[in-house]
């Protein structure tokens, strides 16, 4: 069985326990954040989550462990088997995580955690995750 670290704020995490669900394959979380630890960074060099418990070992960073999952397992394909398709997907995972994922990231303070951040900031945010979603529906 898979053993997935991570905590369910972070979007990382989020990610590939969406691929396990959809999938249908057994897998335990253990509940964890990101941090410097000896021990954590014993299987997450950078120390952060999502890592993946497989049978061999440790697996980090989300696309290799999405591509492994892909790859070498069971269960309901979620990439399309042809190239091209493939390719398309890929895009529009990169399009979302680069340009909508990352500068939402810049409110998440203010939105989820009571800071405050200032209208530079807020503005920022704003355009580029209008230009990202703009892109997307192109
Ligand atoms: N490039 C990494 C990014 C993962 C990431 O940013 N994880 C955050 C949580 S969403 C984390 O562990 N942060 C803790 C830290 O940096 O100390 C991936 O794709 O898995």
């Amino acid at each position: 069985m898979f053993k997935l670290y991570g905590f369910t704020v972070s979007n990382y995490f989020n990610m590939v326990k969406l691929a396990l669900l959809e999938k249908g394959l057994e897998f335990e979380v253990v509940t964890l954040y990101g941090n410097q630890s000896d021990e954590f960074l014993s299987i997450s060099p950078r120390g952060k989550v999502p890592v993946l418990g497989v049978e061999q070992g440790f697996i980090n960073e989300t696309s290799a462990i999405l591509e492994y999952l892909e790859e070498c397992t069971e269960g309901k394909a979620l990439l399309p088997g042809e190239p091209f398709a493939r390719a398309q997907v890929r895009t529009l995972m990169k399009e979302i995580e680069l340009y909508i994922e990352l500068p939402a990231r810049i409110g998440y303070p203010e939105a989820y955690f009571g800071a405050e951040i200032s209208s530079a900031l807020k503005n920022k945010c704003k355009a580029e995750l209008l230009a990202g979603i703009d892109t997307l529906k192109r």
